[in-house]
């Protein structure tokens, strides 16, 4: 009789538990924006997104997406994001530190040597506070997706030496320090929104710019800049986010589920960038790039030669910040 009752009792309460799981959660549509192509690794990734929440929510929570900067660049996303008028996106940490200005670390460049040190340090305290304090802003931070390390394209010639940038228009990420490290590498550093760039190369606007080679590929960059240098000067990440004025009207359970269908989503998009990366060269070079690969030694003159911003942002963002930062770069690398 005992166990009867306790199987009775143990079915009660998960059935209960159930009914009160499913009633947290709402049927929802969330806008999803972000800047690439559909194509892109971005793209991919937000479809696999849409689908896994899809269905871990049973069909509840639905997931539109907009690709292309359909509704806006990665800033006007973010204040929309703030001001509540839409749900989610994913774009570039270098125009959040507008907001939060310790996003910016991750423009000091040649930092990382590879992927598994950025991702040890963007899921470690480090990569995890900065999310935090996105919070006092009006923005959640979910995950972060790689968007890679950077190489520059441009119409003009091979940049074999730093000084091969003297005179180069050069598109930047928005903000102080990505414009402060071009700059001092010689070129012309023109601060743009992505969603601007294809149109400016196109115009010859800008002579060239900056991305990692997945996206070189996917917005087609190589139809308007025949010169492709491998640098690998600085790796970006993208951070997917939502707006903290809606996340607050959302239940515990429909919070976890989307954390959830979030960290899924990062595994699936790290994967799927470096294997595209893989195959992108090849694309790239079939595609007419003449493709170089800048040697040690002039990474190592770069590297000295833009120190003097290094130092400078190291004191704006807080030298306990950078330091952790490195520590955290070192343990990953040990
Ligand atoms: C850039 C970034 C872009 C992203 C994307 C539009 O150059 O690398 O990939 O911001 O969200 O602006």
């Amino acid at each position: 009789f005992k166990t009867r009752i306790l199987v009775l009792a143990t079915v009660l309460s998960c059935t209960v538990a159930g009914v009160a799981a499913a009633a947290d959660v709402k049927p929802r549509l969330i806008r999803f924006g972000y800047g690439l192509n559909e194509e892109s690794v971005q793209g991919r990734a937000a479809r696999h997104l849409a689908q896994e929440l899809e269905k871990i929510s049973g069909g509840k929570l639905k997931m539109r997406t907009f690709g292309s900067a359909n509704l806006g660049s990665d800033e006007q996303m973010q204040s929309a994001l703030v001001g509540g008028a839409q749900e989610m996106m994913v774009g570039s940490t270098a125009p959040l530190a507008g907001m939060v200005k310790e996003f910016g670390v991750f423009d000091l460049p040649f930092l990382f040597n590879s992927e598994k040190e950025a991702d040890a340090v963007l899921d470690g305290p480090l990569g995890q506070d900065l999310l935090k304090k996105l919070e006092a802003k009006g923005i959640v931070g979910l995950v972060y997706w790689e968007n890679g390390f950077r190489n520059m394209t441009n119409s003009k010639r091979p940049i074999t030496r730093a000084e091969d940038l003297q005179g180069i228009k050069l598109r930047v990420m928005q903000n102080q320090i990505a414009l402060g490290v071009f700059n001092t590498l010689g070129a012309n550093a023109v601060p743009m929104p992505f969603s601007e760039l294809f149109t400016a190369l196109e115009t010859r606007t800008v002579d060239g710019q900056e991305n990692p080679i997945t996206t070189i590929q996917s917005s087609k960059f190589y139809e308007v800049q025949p010169y492709l240098t491998i640098t690998r000067h600085v790796y970006t990440p993208w951070v997917v986010l939502a707006s903290k004025k809606w996340w607050d009207t959302l239940s515990p359970e429909e919070q976890k589920l989307i954390r959830q269908a979030a960290a899924s989503s990062r595994d699936f998009e790290r994967q799927d960038s470096r294997a595209d990366s893989t195959k992108a060269m090849g694309t790239l070079e079939k595609n007419g790039m003449k493709i170089n690969t800048v040697t040690p030694e002039e990474v190592a003159r770069m590297r000295q030669k833009v120190q003097p911003v290094v130092d400078k942002y190291t004191q704006e963002l807080g030298p306990e910040l950078v330091k952790q930062l490195n520590d955290e770069i070192q343990k990953a690398r040990n």
